[in-house]
């Protein structure tokens, strides 16, 4: 191989190496799509995508622990009392809102909604995502808003494209978003940019409070780039020219408790605990698969 040939054989190995690790975003697909009405209030049980065997349950969608919103009035938290537009009045860039025909959020006197109310969960005797509460947008308002795991809840991607960690529904199909990982230490990934033609119907409608007619809810299934580990929540932001993304919902694939990193002193004492261990097997009866302190022993 010539030095040529060896810089090209590089240059592909780095270019599959991006490949493999990019976001691949998946069209939900009704069918495979399963939904109970009870009521006015919707629950899913099924979420499938077009082009992989991948699918989301109604669990996945119940994940988020805490979370806030930031819209043109401020920043409210989880329980806060966001203010919200009712009947053709575009006052709040993001605001909760809800099918005409769901049950009531608890502040409803008051035209107010939480985050809580939108994305935690709803009713019994066994809770579920109400899918007929959502975010509505304005377009060409500037809102995002964060959703976290419980505490010590991390989740990563894998190193395969075929499987999808995160998926969102949003209202009428007609809006762009971003998204951002939310890290351990509350800094952000880089964006990544959704495009409203890469969803797919879910195969439901929805007329909510804000508006006058249906709109189908469409959804995206989206794995991540491998690079995006030990995430505590995630990030939708709407700018001026996404045309006011309406998030119906958010779901991941199973988190998992935080990666435990031992401190300096700790790997310290494993090591000599370690040495200690294989100095009592080897006075002891049978020292059998010891290759491991042999091979220690040898450095
Ligand atoms: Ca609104
Ligand atoms: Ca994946
Ligand atoms: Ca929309
Ligand atoms: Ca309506």
């Amino acid at each position: 191989m010539n030095r040529f040939a060896i810089a090209g054989f590089l240059t592909i190995s780095a270019g599959a190496l991006t490949a493999s690790a990019a976001p691949t975003i998946y069209a939900a697909k009704s069918a495979g799509t399963t939904t109970v009405l009870h009521g006015g209030d919707r629950e899913l049980t099924s979420l499938a995508f077009s082009g992989t065997s991948s699918t989301m349950t109604g669990a996945d969608f119940l994940r988020w622990n805490s979370g806030s919103l930031t819209n043109n009035a401020g920043t409210f938290g989880w329980t806060d009392l966001v203010p919200r537009d009712v009947n053709s009045a575009n006052v709040y860039t993001g605001n909760p809102d809800r099918t005409d025909a769901s049950t009531p959020m608890p502040a409803e006197a008051s035209k107010k909604g939480t985050m809580r109310d939108v994305f935690g969960s709803f009713g019994g005797p066994t809770p579920y995502k109400n899918m007929s509460y959502i975010i509505d947008g304005e377009d060409s308002g500037a809102y995002h808003f964060d959703l976290l795991f419980a505490a010590g809840q991390r989740l990563s991607a894998d190193n395969d494209g075929s499987t999808v960690e995160l998926s969102i529904l949003e209202r009428g199909g007609n809006s762009d978003f971003n998204v951002y990982g939310i890290n351990a230490d509350g800094s952000l990934t880089g964006p990544m940019f959704v495009n409203r033609s890469t969803g797919g119907s879910a195969g439901w409608s929805i007329d909510t409070l804000e508006i006058g007619g249906t709109q189908a809810v469409v959804g995206f299934g989206i794995s991540l780039d491998a690079a995006w580990q030990n995430l505590k929540g995630f990030r939708i932001e709407a700018k001026n020219g996404f045309n006011g993304p309406d998030i119906v919902a958010v779901g991941t694939s199973q988190t998992s408790p935080s990666p435990i990193v031992p401190a300096p002193a700790s790997i310290g004492l494993l090591g000599a605990l370690s040495v200690l261990g294989c100095g009592r097997r080897r006075r002891g009866e049978k020292p059998s698969s010891d290759r491991a302190c042999a091979a220690s022993e040898k450095e």
